[in-house]
């Protein structure tokens, strides 16, 4: 657990303040469009649910919610089925519509969201680190916080209003998986929004989130991982090969993080044009964040905290010679970050 260098009272006085500038931003019929990042996990789809339910109820403001990417994952699916909330596909926005512009669990700028810099935002929350160029009139980066559902849960503490079981349940699956289980990043105050949300939630509904049916082609990919990964001393490495959908590469390094003795896991796998990467220490200062920019080299394309990370490399080139060489390159590069020059590798499982 992260114990930060502010007190519960800090962080509380910057939630309320920025609560209480939801007032000003928003009243009734306020046209509001709320972006999240490419591919949106757990955290970025209940945040957002959230957001639109405080907006809406509130100050009667319209809020719609805007992402890029597609949702692969057999969870995601049923949360969103769960929470009954539509998503609208950045392509297809028309910004002219928009009075205000809203970001979370993202910031403009970061590699994994289709966010216009150029733009003026009007609310950016988020539990990233702060990017040097970020800019809204009104800014909530808590990077301390495990997860940015436990932000939205002091929000909704803070209004007063019922809370839907079913967003309840998204919410709690939210700080779950964000935190694998309060093993990745959790602050005191995650547990804190836990506790508090645990009791409003559906848990008939949030076991049907946690084990849904799963895919034919989940199945082909969970082969492909064991298939491919090979390991060294305390690392894991796994080209996936082509993925169903990009979150497929997370979520396989998340399951590799599992293997007993292994400390950093790096995935990747090629999903349209781009070569997708995640990386996953169970280290709590591990850096992930930094060491995933040196292996994609383009830090508009990455993004992360401490103990997991994320990002794509484009791939112009599809030829099958040219992606595998980027790969076995990444390889070495990785083992090479983690201290170990000239690594021999070999197969995660040797027999199958
Ligand atoms: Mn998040």
């Amino acid at each position: 657990m992260i114990i930060m260098p502010y007190t519960k009272e800090q962080y509380e006085q910057r939630v309320l303040k920025a609560f209480s500038q939801f007032r000003s931003l928003f009243q009734k019929n306020t046209e509001v469009l709320v972006i999240v990042h490419n591919f949106p996990d757990p955290d970025a789809l209940a945040s957002a649910a959230a957001f639109k339910y405080l907006a809406g109820e509130l100050y009667g403001a319209k809020v719609s919610i805007g992402y890029g990417g597609n949702i692969g994952r057999a969870e995601n699916q049923v949360l969103l089925r769960s929470i009954k909330i539509t998503l609208k596909q950045m392509s297809r926005i028309k910004f002219s519509k928009y009075q205000r512009l809203v970001v979370i669990d993202t910031q403009p700028g970061a590699g994994n969201n289709m966010i216009d810099i150029n733009r003026k935002y009007h609310l950016i929350i988020d539990h990233h680190p702060l990017r040097k160029d970020t800019e809204a009139n009104n800014i909530l980066v808590e990077p301390g916080i495990g997860a940015c559902a436990s932000i939205m849960v002091e929000f909704l503490r803070l209004s007063d209003l019922p809370i839907p079981a079913n967003l309840a349940t998204a919410l709690v699956y939210a700080i779950d998986s964000e935190t694998q289980y309060m093993k990745r990043e959790a602050h005191e105050f995650d547990i804190q929004a836990y506790v508090y949300i645990y009791k409003h939630a559906s848990l008939r509904k949030l076991s049907d989130i946690m084990s849904p049916k799963l895919t034919h082609s989940y199945f082909k990919s969970l082969l492909a991982t064991l298939r491919n990964a090979s390991m060294f001393r305390n690392l894991i490495c796994a080209h996936l090969g082509d993925v169903p959908h990009a979150e497929m590469v997370a979520e396989m390094c998340d399951f590799l993080l599992r293997r007993e003795r292994i400390s950093w896991v790096l995935c990747t796998g090629r999903f349209k044009e781009n070569l997708y990467l995640s990386l996953r220490s169970s280290h709590k200062r591990a850096k992930a964040g930094k060491i995933i920019r040196k292996l994609v080299k383009n830090s508009r394309n990455v993004g992360g905290h401490e103990m997991s990370a994320g990002g794509f490399i484009p791939l112009p080139n599809n030829q099958k010679e040219y992606v595998n060489e980027l790969e076995q390159e990444l390889t070495m590069q990785f083992s090479a970050l983690m201290g170990y020059e000239a690594a021999v590798w070999k197969p995660l499982l040797d027999e199958y």
